[in-house]
């Protein structure tokens, strides 16, 4: 028996677009979800999308027998910026492929391993910017967007925007902030609105241009005093498929950067940021978490692999903050039949929304309250399939996973090592704001420095 998957009533022409706030997609697709269930069909400017929430129907569109990443909307419309690069590619395009093959390794467990002491490098900085600002007000997504952007630049590109020795966040994160919040937009507009709306589309093009010329610069730079590492960059403009032989063009190596650039910080600078937010307000976890980081006199590569709990506060944090919050996909055959009896077919991008499916009653207990102690001993290996997906899904699934969790164990660990930590206003709730991923907004901290540390 086939089932209408239910939709909003729309208006003619701009179909259900009225439904969506553009400066808070997520908080719509909430509602919406209030309204008409775990499946429904929304109709943007003739375009079909089809939202799931819960993990029957999200494990189902998972199976990449049937579905493959749907590089639409938004993600189609950041193509200007990231071209072919990793996210934004399909998965048929054979850029992708390449790159996929040639990256891979430079993203593995023992290239990551490698990269310890440059993370050290930044997240001292931040350990000593904060020791001076003890006591005063600490602005936490400030603070962790200048560390993630300074340690993925320097990790994969040998770069250093040393962000904490400026006033002012560096340029390229206001630009970034830009061109993702009106790629949001662009979406929700037609072509011509896009093109008349001239101030807007000029400041677009310029800010996507100051990002390639950033990358190109750093790219001419290399080549004029080559090095002999095997870091990110180098591995792009000296890899070769073992099997053709083909290499990266210099256009495609500019639209990797800039995505490694963006992809590599925005999320985990969310997650570091909501971590902390859930640390203080559960005591009894920032207590275990602080223990834990206390049990090693010095935060070196082999004692990450032995903070469990605070690996849980990571995965939990993902679970109820997921900082990349969407992904989409799309039936490879024809038209299929969704669980529940939806049909759906190639067409429709179907959107999961990872805040609902991380919520499923029938998969978590309590869903609603921060529990790191459902991810330990076992509790997170034994997950069904695909009720947990921060990071996406098969071979289009983030390959940058095992560098931010490496990055966010360390400096979850050395700030609670060296801080103690309290909210400035003690009755601050959170708060989530959307640019394309999510932070919480307006949330400071205060430090101490402990005495039983140097
Ligand atoms: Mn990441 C893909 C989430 C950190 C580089 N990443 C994805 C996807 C999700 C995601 C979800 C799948 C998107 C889609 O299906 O359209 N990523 C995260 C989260 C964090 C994160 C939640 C941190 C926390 N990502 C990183 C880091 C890097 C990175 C760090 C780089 C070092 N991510 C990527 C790249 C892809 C990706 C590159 C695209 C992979 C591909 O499709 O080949």
């Amino acid at each position: 028996m086939i089932k209408l998957i239910p939709q909003p009533p729309g208006t003619f022409w701009i179909g259900n677009l009225n439904e969506l706030d553009s400066n808070f997609v997520l908080g719509s697709f909430e509602r919406l979800k209030k309204l008409y269930g775990d499946i429904y069909r929304l109709t943007i400017l003739g375009k079909k999308v089809v939202v799931v929430s819960n993990h029957e129907l999200v494990d189902f569109v998972c199976d990449e027998s049937k579905f493959d990443k749907a590089v639409d909307g938004v993600l189609e419309e950041m193509r200007a910026l990231g071209g072919d690069g990793l996210v934004t590619a399909h998965t048929s395009e054979p850029n992708w492929k390449l790159a996929h093959k040639i990256l891979i390794p430079a993203f593995g467990a023992h290239a990551i391993r490698n990269m310890f002491p440059e993370m050290v490098d930044i997240a001292s900085q931040l350990l000593l910017r904060w020791k001076r600002f003890a006591g005063e007000e600490i602005n936490v997504c400030d603070n962790f967007t200048r560390l993630t952007l300074d340690t993925i630049a320097l990790c994969s590109f040998d770069y250093r925007f040393n962000s904490f020795y400026q006033e002012k966040m560096h340029h390229f994160v206001d630009a970034m902030i830009n061109v993702l919040i009106e790629s949001n937009k662009r979406v929700q507009r037609l072509p011509l609105q896009n093109t008349l709306m001239m101030g807007t589309a000029r400041r677009y093009y310029e800010d996507i241009a100051y990002m390639h010329k950033l990358c190109d610069d750093i790219v001419k730079q290399r080549r004029e005093h080559p090095n002999n590492t095997n870091d990110l960059l180098n591995r792009m403009i000296n890899g070769k498929d073992p099997e053709t032989g083909y290499q990266l063009s210099d256009e495609n190596i500019r639209y990797q950067m800039v995505t490694f650039l963006i992809a590599g910080h925005e999320t985990t600078s969310g997650l570091l940021s909501f971590a902390l937010y859930y640390l203080l307000k559960n005591p009894y976890a920032l207590q275990k978490a602080q223990a834990e980081a206390d049990q090693y006199d010095e935060i070196t590569i082999d004692t990450l692999s032995k903070l469990k709990y605070i690996d849980a506060v990571l995965k939990e944090t993902l679970r109820l903050q997921p900082t990349a919050p969407i992904f989409t996909v799309q039936s490879k055959e024809g038209k299929v039949t969704l669980p529940g009896g939806y049909e759906i077919d190639k067409n429709d991008v179907i959107i999961i929304m990872l805040s609902q499916l991380h919520r499923d009653p029938k998969v978590w207990d309590r869903p609603e309250e921060f529990l790191p102690e459902r991810m330990l001993n076992g509790g997170f290996e034994s997950l069904p399939s695909n009720a947990w997906k921060p990071f996406g899904n098969g071979q289009r699934s983030c390959i940058g996973r095992p560098f931010a969790m490496q990055e966010s164990l360390l400096a979850i660990a050395l700030i609670l090592k060296h801080f103690n930590i309290e909210f400035v206003d003690p009755t601050y709730d959170l708060r989530v704001k959307e640019t394309l991923t999510i932070k919480p907004e307006g949330f400071k901290v205060r430090v101490r420095p402990r005495k039983n540390v140097s």
